[in-house]
């Protein structure tokens, strides 16, 4: 497939991706090896390698993190054991006991910690022997892509999303090798497939979002109606912009989500801005030509016309966050959420989660979009043994407290160049200091996020906190703007700032406020926690 790139003003990162495509950077990947990370060019090192999946870490000098792909968020337990061994054998000295780490991040999907240039050629070989990719993970590529947690196992499951995302990542990625087709694009994008009533992968914040919906003129019978998806199109936060998904008035069935991707990647690639960095999102060639225009050419490109979209979609839910034991479409059978606090998963757990869906399950995990894990296909007879292990009374619990429950964190001052505060650890010791001291009636969606460029997705949190800093008397602070009000699932929508450039040293009693004020906590024992 040709690429015709339009004639402009072409910015650094454009320049670069012209004089070589960054996945030319596969075949070099031995020498590198040879040479060292000190010797690279600076912009393949830093840059280029995203393509491949591969993220050089400033903050940890000499080790990368790979950024896997893991379509659905499904993973088989053989692929979990590999994924493992890596950070076991390769990511030694990113993590606790020296064991190397993995986190769940906000798309889905598994990025692991710790790993040298030099290891980099063996470690694509176990990926692609075990049937998993990381490439295009990085830059101007689509990302990982979201669908529904509990695809093909929800009693109230509208569309099985599975083979529809695995096809999309097939498609785009030539089945994992590498496609140079879709890997120029002017910026990164973002598909998610929703096949639930709870729209539970938060379709409106991505490029491109499918949701359910009927075709039919509603007055005949629901089985004469026919289910596909309604289209919406340009959801992206990037510093200072956050912008909700809108409709592309257009209807499509299941069978032809990955060719209208196609035609629309085409469009994108073909004509996206190319400048301005901070301009170059889809959203910007559709507010440049006008939604019919931008239609009227992905039809173009598709070679025939779009269905109008259905007057409504299906999401009328309230989003789950598929903590606990709920029962599966299949009789005798169940899914059971756990609970991973902040995403982070150390390499001797990831042993143990796909020994456990061995055992009691079918050998698969999977993956949320609230950094958390589900284990599925457990038998009723197999329940109460799986329950009573080690992991889940420790570490990852099906009943976590309304406050640990909600949280999500983006990977912050750690390992991340960009941040302005430390996320993971911090959010953890406050929100565990506050279950001490509060009753929590109802879970609470918190989300943290070490810089604007909003990671961890503050704005659609009950409570979202956006890294940056401050003064306090004579010294710079960490600290973070308050977002509060977001919303998922039915009418979903952005949260409002409501306090700035709070230190982030001052910002367990303002949460412990909020909480009471808006959430419904009560102190347990307020004459102590006073004195404090
Ligand atoms: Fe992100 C860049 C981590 C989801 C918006 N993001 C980065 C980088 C790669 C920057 C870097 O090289 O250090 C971060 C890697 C840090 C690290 O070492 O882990 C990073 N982003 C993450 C993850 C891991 C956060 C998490 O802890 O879960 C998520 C990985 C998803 C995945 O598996 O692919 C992650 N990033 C998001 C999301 C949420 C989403 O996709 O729903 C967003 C906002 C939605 C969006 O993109 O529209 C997001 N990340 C960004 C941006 C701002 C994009 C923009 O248009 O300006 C950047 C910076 C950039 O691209 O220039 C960025
Ligand atoms: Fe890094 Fe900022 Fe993304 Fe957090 S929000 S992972 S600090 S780029």
């Amino acid at each position: 497939m040709t690429q015709t790139v339009k004639k402009e003003k072409l910015n650094k990162i454009e320049q670069a991706k012209a004089k070589k495509h960054p996945l030319l950077l596969k075949q070099e990947l031995e020498h590198f090896a040879q040479i060292g990370w000190e010797a690279m060019d600076e912009f393949e090192r830093n840059m280029g390698l995203k393509w491949l999946g591969f993220f050089y870490r400033t903050v940890t000098p000499g080790k990368f993190m790979l950024r896997m792909r893991i379509p659905n968020g499904i993973l088989t337990t053989s692929q979990m054991r590999v994924l493992a061994e890596i950070v076991q054998r390769y990511g030694k000295g990113a993590g606790f006991q020296d064991q190397g780490n993995a986190d769940i991040t906000t798309r889905q999907n598994l990025q692991l910690r710790g790993i040298r240039l030099e290891d980099i050629p063996d470690i694509l070989n176990r990926l692609q022997q075990a049937g998993l990719t990381c490439v295009q993970s990085g830059m101007d590529n689509v990302r990982n892509i979201t669908g529904s947690p509990v695809a093909g196992i929800d009693a109230d499951e509208l569309i099985d999303t599975r083979g529809i995302i695995r096809n999309l990542q097939d498609m785009i990625t030539s089945n994992g090798e590498g496609n140079f087709a879709f890997s120029n694009l002017p910026r990164k994008f973002n598909i998610a497939v929703a096949g639930g009533r709870d729209n539970s992968v938060h379709a409106e914040i991505n490029d491109l979002g499918f949701v359910p919906a009927f075709k039919g003129d509603g007055e005949k019978e629901r089985s004469e109606r026919r289910l596909g998806f309604n289209v919406i199109v340009g959801g992206y936060f990037a510093p200072n912009q956050y912008v909700a998904a809108i409709p592309l008035n257009a209807w499509v069935p299941p069978e032809d989500v990955v060719a209208l991707t196609q035609a629309m990647m085409i469009v994108y690639r073909d004509h996206g801005p190319r400048e301005n960095r901070q301009k170059c999102r889809l959203m910007y060639l559709i507010e440049a030509w006008g939604m019919e225009k931008f239609r009227a050419e992905v039809e173009k490109r598709l070679g025939h016309p779009v269905e109008a979209a259905a007057e409504k979609d299906e999401v009328d839910w309230d989003k789950r966050d598929h903590i606990g034991v709920y029962a599966q479409k299949q009789p005798c059978l169940n899914y059971v959420g756990l609970h991973v606090p902040v995403g982070r998963l150390y390499a001797h757990e990831m042993f143990e989660l796909a020994r456990m869906a061995e055992v009691y399950g079918s050998g698969e995990i999977r993956l949320t979009v609230e950094q958390n894990l589900i284990l599925p296909n457990i038998p009723d007879s197999r329940l109460q043994p799986l329950l009573a292990e080690p992991l889940l009374k420790e570490r990852f619990s099906i009943k976590p407290g309304n406050l640990s429950r909600g949280l999500v964190s983006c990977t912050g001052r750690e390992f991340c160049g960009f941040a302005i505060v430390e996320t993971k650890n911090r959010a953890q010791a406050i929100i565990q200091e506050l279950e001490q001291e509060l009753i929590q009636p109802r879970p609470v969606r918190i989300h943290w996020t070490g810089c604007p460029n909003s990671c961890g997705q503050p704005q659609i949190a009950d409570i979202g906190f956006i890294g940056t800093k401050t003064r306090k008397g004579d010294q710079t602070v960490e600290a973070v703007d308050i977002w509060m009000g977001g919303k998922v699932g039915k009418n979903a929508c952005f949260g409002q700032e409501v306090m700035k450039k709070v230190p982030c040293e001052d910002l367990k009693p303002v949460l412990r406020d909020l909480l009471i004020e808006h959430f419904g906590a009560k102190l347990k024992q307020p004459a102590t926690v006073e004195a404090q």
